[in-house]
């Protein structure tokens, strides 16, 4: 009897030595850009001119937008990027009222990503949480390493951007907004300009 007193006080300690990982160490491998400390503000939104790039397509009888966005299009930030873009260097902007569809593909020979429109944070210390700021404006499973827009694979996503406004496209897979992957997307008032800058 009196050893069965000792296991529980054991099985504490053991407890209490154990789990010396911090729960949010990055995973090991050799796929992972440098963590650079996020910025404690974000980059400013780019300020050039308007244009429609291939990419961009828009059918103002329909009412609708849409963007093919590339994750992992070039190596730039070890591919945790869309169409090569980090940082909020690259402004998408839609017309309020319109249906858009983002066709996300996936070109990372590593990594999964997804995508999501998401209030612009004060910055991306923090993981973004799954809270898309339209209905629908985010790919399934977006957090998961291993259920997300897996490498080779296309998802697509349609929301109608219902309210003028100034948002972030942001991956939500954990770490990758932190090191850059996410863009500005903003809502144009009726009438005002629309399309892709760049800074
Ligand atoms: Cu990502």
């Amino acid at each position: 009897m009196k050893l069965k007193r000792y296991i529980p006080v054991l099985a504490i300690a053991l407890a209490a030595c154990g789990g010396g990982e911090p729960a949010d160490a990055p995973p090991q491998g050799g796929s992972q850009p440098a963590a650079a400390p996020p910025a404690s503000t974000l980059a400013a939104p780019p300020t050039g001119a308007m244009t429609t790039p291939a990419w961009y397509v828009v059918d103002n009888t329909a009412r609708t937008v849409h963007l093919t966005l590339i994750a992992g299009e070039t190596a730039v930030n070890n591919y945790w990027n869309y169409n090569g873009a980090t940082n909020g260097s690259l402004a998408i902007t839609v017309p309020e009222g319109y249906t858009v569809t983002i066709e996300q593909v996936n070109r990372d020979p590593n990594m999964a990503h997804s995508v999501g429109i998401l209030p612009i944070p004060a910055n991306f210390a923090m993981p973004p949480q799954p809270n898309p700021v339209f209905p629908g404006a985010i790919s399934q499973n977006p957090m998961s390493m291993i259920d997300a827009t897996m490498p080779g694979e296309t998802e697509s996503i349609t929301f109608v951007a219902s309210e003028e406004g100034n948002y972030a496209l942001v991956c939500l897979i954990p770490g990758h907004s932190a090191v850059g992957m996410w863009l500005y997307f903003n809502v144009a008032d009726e009438g005002g300009p629309v399309g892709v800058q760049t800074r």
